[in-house]
Parts: C-alpha cells; structure tokens; sequence
C-alpha cells in the first residue's frame, strides 16, 4: 500500500487540497507555498518544502528537489511525487529512524504538478478510447497557445486544429542547449522548444527554485520506460567531469527501482530539458526517471502501487521501487 492510502490517480483539486492539508496538519513539518509564476490559464503551481525546522530557511542545508508533470498526460508522475511528500512526513511523524534522520539533515521541495493547464485537459477529458495523440487524454504540452496560427488561437488550450496539439513542451524549454537538436521549432509538434529559453510560466518556476535554493539533487518524474536518466540529453556534448560519481548514484537508485541507468541522450536527443539546465547551471546533479514499462498511465495498481512501493507484480516494478530509490537520493543528499 502506499503511504497515503490511495488506490486511485488524484484529480488536480486532490493535488491542490493534499498540498495545503500535508502543511496545515503538520505545520512545524511542512510548508506550503505557491511558485511566482502563475500559468497561461491562471492556476496556481504548489509546492512543499519538508524541513524539520521549516522556518529557518537560511540554514544551509542541502536541498532535494522532486518533481512531477511537466508532461500532461503523464499522472504516476505526479503520483510518486505527491507519495514521496506523504512518505516523509508519515514517517517522520511516525518515528521511523531513517526518515526522522535524513528529513532531519535535508530540506525536501517537492513540486507533484508543474503544468497544471495540461494535466487537468488530460485527467478530466472524456476519453475517445483510441489513445491517439489528438485525445485529449493524451494531450503533452502546456497551453500557450500564443504561438499557434491566428485562424486556431480560440485562446482554448484543448482546441487542437486538426489534431495537431497546441503548447509549448515544458521538458524543451530550459536553458541547457536550447536552440539545438532534439526539439523543435514548430508549435504543432510534441518538442516545441517555446519562443525563447524560458518563455514558459512552467519552467520559470522551476528556475525560480532551482537558482534562489541550493538545490543539491533533483529527480524530475516522467512516464514511461524504466529508466533513470542523467545528463547529458544530447549525445554532442560530452559528459561532465563528475560523470563517474553521478552515474554511480543513478546506478545505484536503478538497483532499488530495477530500471535501467543510462545517459539521457543514448535514449534519444533532446535539448531544453530539466537537469540539462540545471546541472550546467549550478553543479546539482538532476535525473529524469520514467516510471513504469509502457504506458503514460496504466491501471493505478501498476503505474503508481506497483512502481512506487515495488511490491505487486508489474513488469519494472524493482524490489524496493521508487520509495527506496528516493530514499537513496535523498541519503546522498544529507550531510554526513
Ligand atoms: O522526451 C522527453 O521529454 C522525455 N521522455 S517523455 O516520454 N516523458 O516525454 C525524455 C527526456 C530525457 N532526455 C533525453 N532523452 N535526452
Ligand atoms: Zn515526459
């Protein structure tokens, strides 16, 4: 079972509602907070920061960062973030000793939804059943839909002018390398880089928290194929100088999931993705896992209980899951 006890995907006002709930129970624990920037609809983007000394934030402790759903229609995502947020305070409330002493040497961001605007077209569509790429369900992007041609711009996100998706792809929008292979200029396409490197809300949040906190790890949650990937995306660019150590921590996190390790550009090229901004950026290591065997969301039993706890049988599903690849992440992040 998971640590919330859910047994299906949350709506984007479960997310919403959990986020402040997880802060307003445990308040010494946990704090809410809204990003600066809200979306090209309006929402508001949550996140949570888990310290055991919450209001002194200028400690210096090493910061982990986990994240969900840049990808709409990818809902584990946000479902093994919003877990993780569940696992750590459950178990330092709990009084489990290796929860209570790695919350106690860290600070936990954890961002479960990055493009409310998309997730909320994918969750709540009335599914045509056909799982193409012009199902609402199966919508990608965000919804800026400043880009796509005057005749299509109704300003409605979920209008997909002969089914070609409207928005920008938020994992294509950072810094790191934008501009080059991998993504593209075209705001039909799935990769569609933006206008400019951060033109998005989605991703000027992120770089909020990434550049004001010291951001030591950051795991960015995706679906599907079991993997955890690390920089560099794009197979020009040579891998860093600390290539050995931050491939040993995805190694090791890959033994607790049972997915595959491997640099994120031997999948394929992508450029303006999440860690190959923040990486170059500030020297935090950042992976990308994608959760789960085959599909964007699976049946939730498999998708999210299977892969989070690592117990019930699905394909992927590692003995200790995603929990005890978290664990890992957030135990190389601790001071000693
Ligand atoms: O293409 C993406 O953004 C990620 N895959 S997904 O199916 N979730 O869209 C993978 C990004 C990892 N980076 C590289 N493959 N270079
Ligand atoms: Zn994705």
């Amino acid at each position: 079972t998971l640590p919330s006890g859910r047994t299906s995907y949350r709506h984007l006002y479960d997310y919403q509602f959990e986020v402040k709930e997880l802060a307003r129970k445990n308040p010494k624990l946990v704090t809410a907070f809204t990003l600066p920037q809200p979306t090209w609809e309006g929402r508001d983007v949550l996140g949570l920061e888990i310290a055991s000394d919450v209001k002194n934030i200028a400690d210096g402790k090493p910061v982990n960062f986990t994240m969900g759903v840049h990808h709409a229609r990818e809902w584990p995502a946000g479902e093994h973030a919003m877990e993780w947020a569940h696992e750590l305070v459950k178990g330092y409330t709990g009084g489990n000793a290796e929860i209570r002493g790695l919350v106690g040497r860290t600070r936990n961001i954890i961002v479960p939804i990055v493009n409310p605007d998309g997730f909320e077209i994918s969750r709540e569509a009335e599914p045509k059943g056909d799982f193409s790429r012009f199902d609402y369900e199966m919508k990608r992007k965000n919804c800026n839909v400043n880009d796509s041609p005057k005749e299509f711009a109704t300003g409605v996100c979920k209008a997909n002018p002969a089914g070609r998706e409207r928005g920008t792809d938020p994992n294509r929008n950072y810094a790191g390398f934008w501009g080059g292979a991998g993504a593209s200029t075209l705001w039909r396409s799935d990769t569609f880089r933006g206008s400019g490197p951060f033109s998005e809300p989605e991703t000027q949040n992120i770089r909020s928290i990434v550049s004001n906190r010291q951001v030591t790890n950051l795991i960015t949650l995706h679906t599907y194929s079991n993997l955890v990937l690390r920089v560099p995306g794009v197979a020009a660019v040579r891998p860093p100088l600390d290539e050995p150590a931050y491939k040993a921590l995805g190694d090791k996190m890959a033994s607790r999931n049972g997915y595959t390790s491997q640099p994120s550009w031997a999948l394929y090229d992508t450029t303006g993705s999440t860690e190959d901004w923040s990486y170059w950026a500030t020297g935090g290591w950042g992976f990308t896992f994608e959760v789960g065997p085959n599909e964007f969301h699976p049946p939730f039993a498999e998708g999210v209980v299977a892969e989070y706890t690592g117990v019930a049988p699905a394909a992927g599903a590692g003995k200790g899951g995603n929990r005890a690849a978290f664990i890992d992440m957030l135990a190389n992040t601790a001071d000693p």
